[in-house]
């Protein structure tokens, strides 16, 4: 992190350098008037902490990172995608929240952060999070919403107690077959006690030993854009379904039916269309999984070598399974070389592929990589086209120029 650049910057904005610098304890009273600020600092403010995020949008507030600023395996909090719906909470101090489980549950319980602590074995998991969004800028004709390329996805060390666990405390019912996650967060309307996104999973995926109530990440405290003081993850399924500002979580005996879970949200339809084709909202499915992926990390895109030989590298993931091999090539796909491809280091994280390409002559070069999962199935090569442009695992490429 470039230190000296953020405190002009800083200065810039008109705020005391102090404080966040350090990078442990993060001034959350300043982060957190995020939504009642003048527009000049809004869109500086809630990106302290974060480091080279593209900005999307600033109301509500969404970032995402350049391929080549995730190529570590842990992602960095401070590389992190941001994928807000509504206006950040007010408060999130850690010592007064609660988190109430309620609905179908022979317990009903509202426990703080020290309790969940206390109560439940605590773990840490490397896991992916991806928006169901990621990709949409590829499709044409283009998709409405966010215009994400390649980066709203993260592969940050989670540490919390399971889902599971927490569930099975409070002993849920036999006819409890949905999850409902409700957070802090507030509608961009403002209107009190309205929701900009509620969404849940089948009980069945709930109980996945992965999916985390998590307090810390990458073992400090979660960032005020990430969901501080404690979120949701589940890993493998849309990120939406990762609760930022957890307050509660609640069983139902019906699909949940909350904000961004009806209609045409994070829905698609479950017969390929054409491209541009209408599809009538009764057709639309819920996304669960989410499908095989890869990202090159390594070299940036755009990169000039005077060398024939170039160390690719980068990440694969495939939603509840892992990622059985990555190919590349540097020919269009006229001709395939097997990467390297590391084991993920717990279910639900990312795996590291890496390899050595030879380019033949001088010139312009694309690199493509292409993951394939436990069941045989590879990134296909064109975006499959959705009304509302969820779901791109297209092959990821860069170029790179030979001279
Ligand atoms: N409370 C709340 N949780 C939320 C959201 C939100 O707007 N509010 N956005 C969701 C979406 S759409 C995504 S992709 C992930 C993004 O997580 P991140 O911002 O930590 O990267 O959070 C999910 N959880
Ligand atoms: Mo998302």
């Amino acid at each position: 992190m470039d230190f000296t650049k953020r405190r002009q910057f800083l200065k810039g904005a008109g705020m005391a350098a102090a404080g966040a610098m350090a990078g442990s304890a993060l001034p959350l009273d300043r982060w957190s008037r995020y939504g009642f600020i003048s527009e000049a600092s809004a869109q500086a403010l809630p990106l302290e902490g974060k480091e080279g995020l593209t900005v999307l949008g600033d109301r509500p507030l969404t970032a995402e990172t350049p391929a080549h600023l995730l190529d570590d395996e842990v992602t960095p909090v401070a590389r992190h995608f941001i994928r807000n719906n509504g206006i950040v909470p007010t408060d999130m101090s850690p010592d007064s929240w609660t988190l109430r489980i309620d609905g179908l549950v022979d317990r009903p319980m509202t426990l703080g952060i020290e309790e969940l602590r206390q109560r439940f074995e605590v773990v840490s998991y490397r896991l992916v999070i991806e928006c169901g969004g990621n990709g949409r800028a590829g499709f044409e004709p283009p998709a409405r919403g966010n215009q994400w390329t390649h980066g709203a996805v993260g592969c940050s060390e989670w540490t919390g107690v399971r889902l599971a666990d927490v569930l099975k405390a409070a002993g849920y019912q036999e006819t409890a077959i949905y999850t409902a996650h409700e957070g802090a967060d507030l509608h961009l309307s403002g209107t009190p006690g309205k929701l900009p996104i509620s969404r849940g999973v089948p009980l069945k995926k709930a109980l996945d030993p992965y999916n985390l109530i998590a307090f810390e990440m990458n073992g400090g405290p979660l960032h005020p854009m990430n969901g501080a003081p404690l979120r949701l993850v589940i890993p493998g399924w849309p990120g939406s379904c990762s609760q930022k500002w957890l307050t509660r979580i609640w069983l139902r005996d019906v699909v949940h039916d909350g904000p961004k879970m009806t209609g045409s949200s994070y829905r698609v339809p479950p017969y390929p269309v054409a491209p541009g084709e209408f599809v009538p909202e009764e057709d639309m499915r819920i996304i669960h999984a989410m499908p095989v992926k890869s990202l090159i990390t390594r070299p940036q895109s755009g990169l000039s070598i005077d060398t024939r030989e170039l160390e690719v590298a980068g990440h694969a993931w495939a939603g509840d399974t892992e990622v059985a091999r990555v190919d590349v090539s540097t020919d269009y796909g006229a001709t395939w070389q097997a990467a390297e491809l590391a084991p993920p280091h717990n279910p639900h994280a990312w795996q590291r592929f890496s390899a050595k390409v030879r380019f033949p002559a001088p010139g312009y070069y694309q690199v493509w990589a292409r993951a394939t999962d436990s069941n045989g199935v590879s990134q296909p090569f064109t975006p499959p086209w959705n009304p509302k442009g969820y779901l791109n695992n297209s092959l990821h490429q860069v170029s790179v120029r030979v001279v």
